[in-house]
C-alpha cells in the first residue's frame, strides 16, 4: 500500500475576497501535494471557506444580505480561484456544509459527555476582528495590536473547553516530537506561549450576541465558537469518524498555516483532538496531527497585507500578466520558507526574466535547437566515456535527493535553488563543451553524441523536477521531449541514464518564456494610459503615481465570473455641463447627474478631441461609477465615462432612448 499524505490550507473567512495570502498558502498546498504523488504517496489535499461567526455576520449585514447569501458569494470567489491558479485540490469544504455541522456538533457532544466541557462565567476584552477575547498582555495602548481597535468588555455565561489540563501533555508531544511545528522558529514560540499556565477556552457564544453559528447540541441558547467550529474541518473533510478517507489519512495529516494562525493550530486544534481521543478511550496521541506548517507573510510596499487593513493584492491581476506558472514560481521561490518576504512586481519580472527566461527557457531552446540542427532532432546513443558528462549526470542525481530533501522539509525555495544550480550546470557545460566547434570536425561526431545526449537527459530530470511548482510547463516540455506526464514518471524512476531514450524524435523547440522587456512594458502601460485619458494627469497626484507604478497594460481576461463583472456599478446619466480642462488637451471636465442624492458628479473623461463641450451637453452617457476616484490635471473625477473606440473616432455609449439618470446598466 502507498503511504498516505493529507494536506489542507487554512480554511479562509467569507469576510473578504481572496488575495496574494491565500493564494500562496493554497499554492504552497498545491505544490506539496504533486510532490508527494511524484513520490508515489497517496494525496488528499483540502482546502476551503470559514463562513460562521462575527465577523461574517457583521460583512453580511454591511453588504444588506442574509450571511448564508453573502456566505455562498464569496466562497464562490475562492473555489473559481484556485482552477485558474493551476491548484488541483481534492475537496472543497465549508463550514456550512451539513456534513460538517454534525460533525461539529457530534464531537462536541463526545468531549462534553467525557467532562471536558462545562459551563461558567466569562468577563474579558473581546476582539471581533479577531474573534476572540485578548488577554492583557496582548493588548497595545489598551487595542488590538492587528485591528488597531480598542476590544469590547463582556460578561457572560459560557462553555469552556478544559484546555488547560491538556498543558503538560501537549508540552510533552511537542518536546518527542521536534518538528510537530516547523520550522523550529513556531516551534520555539508555541512552547513559550506553554510556559505561561495554560487557560480554559470559552468555545461558545450566547445566541444574544450571536445566532451565525453552529447550535451546541447540549444546550440551544449558545452557538459554537468559531475557531472550534472551524478547526474541526480537517476530520470533517475525510468523513470522520466512519469514512474510509479517515481510516487512512488520519493521523497522516499537514497542515499549512500563517504565523497568524499559530496559537490555534498549534494549541487549541491539539488539545481539542487529545480530548477527542480520550472521549473515545484512545491514547491521548492517537489523533494528533502529523506536522504544523508555519509560513511568513508577504508584506506590500512598508508594511503587512491584510484584507482589514485593504491593501491587498489580487493574485488573478499578476498571474493574468506574467502567467500562473511564473507567478506560482516566483512565490515559492522568493519566501524562504517560514520567513516574511516582501512582495513587488519588479522582483517578479526580475525573477521571471533571470531564472525562467535566461536559465530555464535557454537551456530548453539551446540544447533542442543544436540537436535539431546537428542531428536532425533524434536523441544519440552516448557511446564515448567523458568525465564531464558523467559528473553533470551525477549532479543530476545529487540535485533530486536535495531537491526531495527539502521539498518533504517544505523548504521550497531550497528545493528550487537546487534545481537551477543543476540547470545552471548544464547551461556551462554547453559553453564549455562547444557543441558549434564539435559539429565542424566529423572526428569529434562521438563526443558530441554525448554532450546533446546528456544534455537531453537533463532536461527530462529539470522537466518532473519543476513539475510540482510549474505545471504547466512541465507539461509542455514532457510533450515536446517525448516523455510521459512527469507526474505519471515519479521521481524514483530519475537514474543517471535518464528518461528519454536513445532515437527519440524531438522537434526544434517553442520558447517556454519569452523574455519581457521591461522598457517596452512600460511604454506599453504608458500608451495604454494615454489611451484611457490619462496621459496628461500630473505626476504628483497620488492616483496617477500609482497608476505608474503598474509594468504591464491590463488586458481583458479570457473569461469573467458573473461575480466579477456584477462588482462593476454601470449607471446611465445625463451630461449637465463640459468645459475642457486647462493644460490638458484630451480631457473634459463633464459634470453629470446620476440620480444620486449627493448631486451630480464630476467626471473627467479623456474625449477632448472627439467632442467640442457643448456636444455632450443634454446627452446620456453609460458610466462606470464605482471606479476609485483619480485626480487628473488637478480636478478629481469621481467615475468614468464609456465610449466606444474606433480605428479614429471615439463615441460615448447611450442608451437609443432617454431614460431616466441612476438607471443600472447591465
Ligand atoms: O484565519 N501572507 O482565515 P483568513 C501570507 N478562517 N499568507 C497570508 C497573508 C499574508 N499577508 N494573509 C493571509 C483565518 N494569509 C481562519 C482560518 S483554519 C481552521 C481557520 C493566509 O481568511 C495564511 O495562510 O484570515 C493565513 O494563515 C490565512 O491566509 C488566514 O486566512
Amino acid at each position: 500500500m502507498n503511504p498516505s499524505f493529507y494536506i489542507t490550507t487554512p480554511i479562509y473567512y467569507v469576510n473578504a475576497e481572496p488575495h496574494l495570502g491565500h493564494a500562496f498558502s493554497t499554492i504552497v498546498c498545491d505544490v506539496a501535494a504533486r510532490f508527494h504523488r511524484l513520490l508515489g504517496y497517496d494525496v488528499r489535499f483540502q482546502t476551503g471557506t470559514d463562513e460562521h461567526g462575527d465577523k461574517i455576520a457583521e460583512a453580511a449585514q454591511k453588504a444588506g444580505i442574509q450571511p448564508q447569501e453573502y456566505a455562498d458569494r464569496v466562497s464562490g470567489l475562492f473555489r473559481g480561484l484556485w482552477p485558474r491558479l493551476n491548484i488541483a485540490n481534492d475537496h472543497f469544504i465549508r463550514t456550512t456544509d451539513p456534513e460538517h455541522i454534525a460533525t461539529v456538533r457530534l464531537i462536541l457532544q463526545k468531549v462534553h459527555d467525557a467532562g471536558d466541557i462545562y459551563l461558567g462565567q466569562y468577563g474579558g476584552h473581546y476582539c471581533v476582528g479577531c474573534e476572540r477575547f485578548l488577554t492583557e498582555k496582548e493588548l497595545v495602548d489598551g487595542k488590538c495590536p492587528d485591528h488597531q481597535k480598542p476590544p469590547v468588555w463582556i460578561e457572560e455565561e459560557n462553555y469552556f473547553f478544559r484546555m488547560g489540563s491538556y498543558q503538560q501533555a501537549l508540552i510533552d508531544h511537542i518536546q518527542r516530537n521536534p518538528d510537530f511545528i516547523r520550522p523550529e522558529r513556531y516551534k520555539n514560540e508555541v512552547l513559550a506561549f506553554l510556559r505561561e499556565p495554560l487557560e480554559d477556552l470559552c468555545i461558545s457564544r450566547p445566541k444574544s450576541r450571536l445566532t451565525w453559528g453552529i447550535e451546541l447540541p447540549f444546550d440551544d441558547r449558545f452557538v459554537t465558537y468559531v475557531w472550534f467550529d472551524a478547526l474541526i474541518n480537517y476530520l470533517t473533510g475525510l468523513g470522520y469518524p466512519e469514512g474510509p478517507l479517515f481510516g487512512q489519512y488520519w493521523p497522516a495529516a499537514q497542515h499549512l498555516i500563517a504565523k497568524d494562525i499559530l496559537k490555534p493550530h498549534g494549541i487549541y486544534w491539539p488539545t481539542m483532538l487529545m480530548a477527542l481521543a480520550k472521549a473515545e478511550g484512545r491514547p491521548s496521541d492517537a489523533y494528533l496531527y502529523r506536522h504544523l506548517n508555519v509560513h511568513g507573510y508577504w508584506n506590500v510596499g512598508a508594511g503587512k497585507m491584510s484584507k482589514t487593513l485593504g491593501n491587498v493584492v489580487k493574485p488573478l491581476d499578476l498571474a493574468g500578466v506574467y502567467g500562473v506558472d511564473p507567478f506560482r514560481y516566483f512565490l515559492l521561490r522568493e519566501m524562504t520558507f517560514g520567513l516574511d518576504a516582501a512582495f513587488s512586481e519588479d522582483l517578479l519580472v526580475e525573477r521571471y526574466n533571470a531564472d525562467l527566461a535566461n536559465d530555464l527557457g535557454n537551456l530548453f531552446s539551446r540544447v533542442l535547437n543544436m540537436l535539431s540542427q546537428y542531428r536532425g532532432g533524434v536523441v544519440p546513443e552516448p557511446l564515448a566515456p567523458a568525465e564531464d558528462a558523467g559528473a553533470l549526470r551525477r549532479l543530476a542525481m545529487k540535485t533530486v535527493e536535495d531537491y526531495a530533501k527539502h521539498m518533504r522539509a517544505f523548504q521550497f525555495h531550497q528545493a528550487l535553488m537546487a534545481v537551477w544550480q543543476l540547470i545552471g550546470e548544464a547551461n556551462r557545460f554547453v559553453v564549455h563543451s562547444e557543441p558549434w566547434t564539435l559539429a565542424k570536425d566529423p572526428a569529434q561526431s562521438a563526443r558530441l553524441d554525448v554532450v546533446l545526449s546528456t544534455l537531453v537527459q537533463t532536461l527530462g530530470d529539470v522537466t518532473v523536477l519543476i513539475s510540482p511548482v510549474l505545471p504547466e510547463t512541465a507539461g509542455r516540455m514532457a510533450e515536446h521531449l517525448g516523455m510521459e506526464l512527469p507526474e505519471l514518471i515519479g521521481l524514483e524512476r530519475l537514474e543517471l541514464t535518464g528518461l528519454i531514450p536513445a532515437g527519440t524524435r524531438i522537434a526544434k523547440p517553442p520558447a517556454l518564456f519569452p523574455r519581457i522587456d521591461t522598457d517596452k512594458v512600460k511604454a506599453k502601460a504608458e500608451k495604454a494610459e494615454a489611451k484611457a485619458g490619462q496621459k496628461a494627469a500630473p505626476a504628483s497626484a497620488p492616483a496617477a503615481k500609482e497608476k505608474k507604478k503598474s509594468k504591464a497594460p491590463i488586458e481583458p481576461a479570457a473569461e469573467l465570473d458573473y461575480e466579477e463583472f456584477a462588482r462593476v456599478d454601470l449607471k446611465l446619466g445625463q451630461v449637465l455641463a463640459a468645459v475642457r480642462v486647462e493644460g490638458a488637451d484630451r480631457l473634459l471636465k463633464l459634470t453629470v447627474d446620476l440620480g444620486e442624492d449627493s448631486g451630480p458628479r464630476t467626471i473627467v473623461a479623456g474625449i477632448a478631441q472627439h467632442y467640442a463641450p457643448e456636444e455632450l451637453v443634454g446627452r446620456q452617457v453609460v458610466v462606470v461609477a464605482n471606479l476609485k476616484p483619480v485626480v487628473l490635471k488637478g480636478v478629481e473625477s469621481r467615475g468614468m465615462v464609456l465610449a466606444a473606440v474606433g480605428e479614429d473616432k471615439v463615441r460615448v455609449v447611450a442608451p437609443d432612448l432617454t431614460l431616466p439618470p441612476g438607471s443600472k446598466v447591465r
